[in-house]
């Protein structure tokens, strides 16, 4: 009789438990949602930027054309090959990067004035191998 009591409320707090973290992951859910709109109305452009699947040597795009201000590179590499997305003023300064990532997706975010910049992979041999472009800002 008492271990019978024992299990069953053990089985309760056992469902409450989760009941209780799926309440959790619903705020945070939640909560995540409202970041991602707010930082979007806060203005700023999203580049999105890829890099093939079959890792070989190249980004989606060679040439990105942006405006002036907050932009946000967004970089997607599915290969298992891990490439960064670097970015490089006229002036040949790096101004932002990207982690180096593999199967996985990561961004950095700069402050663009008008002009013409240049993004490229810093892996050795993958610039010249062909990960690179210009990126236009008006
Ligand atoms: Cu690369």
């Amino acid at each position: 009789m008492k271990k019978a009591s024992v299990l069953l409320v053990a089985l309760a707090l056992a469902v409450f438990g989760l009941a209780a973290c799926g309440d959790d992951d619903d705020d945070a859910t939640t909560d995540e949602a409202t970041v991602e709109e707010t930082t979007a109305a806060d203005g700023g452009a999203t580049i999105d930027l890829s890099a093939p699947a079959d890792g070989s040597l190249a980004f989606d795009q060679t040439e990105l054309t942006t405006e002036a201000g907050t932009v946000t590179v967004s970089f997607d590499n599915p290969a298992s090959l891990s490439h960064d997305v670097v970015i490089e003023d006229e002036a040949g300064e790096e101004i932002g990067a990207t982690d180096l990532i593999a199967e996985s997706t990561a961004s950095t975010t700069v402050d663009l004035q008008p002009g013409t910049y240049t993004y490229y992979c810093s892996v050795p041999g993958h610039r010249e191998g062909g990960m690179e472009g210009t990126l236009t800002v008006k």
